[in-house]
């Protein structure tokens, strides 16, 4: 099953429903440490079927997804309705090597990243909010929609990991 890019932002959406983007956004660091705490590295780095990713690949994405939309942020307040490029993220996944990462490390890069990325978020004025970029992919997106994604996007994946950890095998205990 593909989802189309339209299609996949609506499902993102739904996740968020009419929660507060930055408060979700500001919850989900902590909330991630919180669930992975005393987990064995051999189930953080467990693929839970085959062709999906372990919790250490999901909290990696999450780091450079934060890294990716901390720039394109930036880029559209330097320049409104600037070109946004997409990137195949199983090409990123593959180029750091995801699997390898230490996952305590790529929630630690998610949090300051996060951290930053909400103070400018936080600091922005309501016309500053409505500036766009025009992705590749998703057509024109204003920060607020970003904001409204990114937060979207940490409860798809949250909901992935609580999956995983409810899931896995006795033997992993
Ligand atoms: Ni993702």
């Amino acid at each position: 099953m593909t989802e189309t890019a339209q299609e996949y932002v609506e499902r993102i959406h739904r996740c968020l429903g009419n929660r507060g983007p930055l408060s979700v956004q500001r919850r989900t660091p902590a909330s991630l440490a919180r669930k992975i705490a005393g987990v064995p590295r051999r189930v953080l780095t467990r693929s839970p079927a085959k062709g999906k990713w372990s919790i250490a690949q999901i909290l990696a994405h999450l780091a450079e997804t934060e890294l990716a939309w901390g720039y394109r942020i930036r880029k559209i307040l330097e320049e409104n309705g600037v070109p946004l490029q997409g990137y195949d993220q199983d090409r990123w996944e593959a180029i750091s090597n995801y699997q390898t990462i230490d996952p305590k490390d790529s929630l630690e890069l998610f949090r300051s990243l996060r951290r930053r990325n909400l103070a400018l978020l936080g600091s922005l004025s309501p016309s500053a909010l409505r500036r766009f970029g025009r992705h590749s992919q998703f057509g024109k997106l204003t920060i607020s929609g970003i904001a409204k994604l990114l937060a979207g996007h940490d409860i798809n994946h949250t909901r992935q990991i609580d999956a995983i950890l409810k899931h896995r095998p006795r033997s992993m205990e």
